[in-house]
């Protein structure tokens, strides 16, 4: 089912990296008072999502969640709060609480108030015995608590489909490299503070090692993706509703240092790799996204070096 015009849409975790984009995007989309972005931080007014309405909502706070939706009469949540692998390794209990916890609230308020749901999955349900091109079906052993939390969000999304008709869907995405937010405490961190860096001081030190390879995506494919899979008919989901592979682009540290360098040859990248290793090295270095391609025409447009462009001149232009 495609979104209708008169659609409402909230937003959790609005204020994250993918919400700095989705939320401007959906406002484009459905008018700009039909987007209540919300997050657990307060707003900064330099903030793009301070363009329309914002409201603080805890996604552990079911009742204010329900104010929110019948106030606004909500038709869809597209759920972006959750704590990352990284800071999730610092903190499983908190990881799992707001991940597991946050999602359980807006299943049975997708339930209760018959909405539609988009919760995002990751790379990270993939554990160390996953082939290194991913599959979309496979066993599912993440060996990170924030993976852990993915692969139960995945099956408690299908189980809400099949037993209460509830429509929702996610992706894997896999780590996401934008300009716009700073990346929110991943594994996959490194891949976009390296452009900071670069333009900022012209050296970085890198926290995996350079032959490390991991599926990546720029913020615009994964916008884009997000969408379109919202947009998909329902009845050409399959199994996959709920967690689907997408590929956009794979490559190593080094490879990313020397597309920077081919662009400020005077950039320096150092490598100390720590606990963070240990995580990247548990995923998959590439994604196989056919089921994505075939049920809902998925197609990434931004390759390496374009991304590499993209991020720098933005970047520079914003210096
Ligand atoms: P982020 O960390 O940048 O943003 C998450 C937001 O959630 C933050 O603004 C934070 O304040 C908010 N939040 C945390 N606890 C909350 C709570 N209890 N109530 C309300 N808000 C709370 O994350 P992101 O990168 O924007 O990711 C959004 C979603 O996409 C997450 O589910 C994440 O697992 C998934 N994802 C992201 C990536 C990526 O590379 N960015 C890759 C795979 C999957
Ligand atoms: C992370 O590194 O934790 C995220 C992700 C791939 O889910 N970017």
């Amino acid at each position: 089912m495609t979104e209708q015009s008169g659609s409402c849409v909230l937003v959790t975790g609005a204020l994250g990296q993918i919400g700095t984009e989705l939320v401007p995007a959906l406002r484009q989309r459905h008018g700009i008072d039909s987007v209540i972005a919300t997050d657990l931080r307060e707003i900064n007014d330099h903030s793009v999502v301070a363009s329309g309405i914002f409201t603080v909502a805890d996604v552990l706070d079911k009742n204010r969640l329900e104010e929110l939706i019948i106030s606004h009469s909500v038709d869809t949540i597209y759920h972006l709060a959750a704590i990352l692998s990284a800071t999730g390794e610092k903190n499983p209990e908190l990881c799992e609480r707001v991940n597991l916890g946050g999602l359980a609230n807006v299943l049975e308020l997708a339930k209760e108030h018959n909405l539609r749901l988009y919760t995002p999955s990751s790379i990270a349900v993939f554990g160390p015995d996953c082939p290194p091109l991913a599959p979309q079906e496979t066993p599912l052993n993440p060996t990170t608590m924030y993976g852990m939390t993915k692969v139960a969000g995945e099956v408690m999304a299908n189980y809400y489909w099949e037993n209460h008709g509830v429509d929702v869907r996610g992706i894997r995405y896999p780590g996401l490299i934008s300009w716009k937010a700073p990346p929110g405490g991943g594994t996959t961190d490194y891949a976009v503070e390296i452009f900071h860096h670069a333009v900022e001081s012209g050296n970085y030190t890198c926290f995996v090692k350079p032959d490390t390879k991991l599926p990546m995506m720029y913020m615009d494919d994964a916008i884009r993706a997000t969408l379109e899979l919202m947009d998909a008919p329902i009845e050409s989901l399959g199994t996959a509703r709920a967690g689907y592979n997408i590929a956009g682009v794979s490559f190593t540290a080094e490879e990313l240092s020397n597309a920077i360098v081919a662009k400020i040859p005077n950039f320096v990248c150092g490598f100390e790799p720590d606990i963070r290793q240990k995580y990247a090295d548990s995923w998959p270095s590439m994604i196989d996204d056919t089921q994505a391609q075939n049920d809902w025409g998925w197609k990434p447009l931004f390759g390496l070096e374009q991304l590499v462009g993209e991020m720098l001149s933005n970047l520079q232009d914003e210096n």
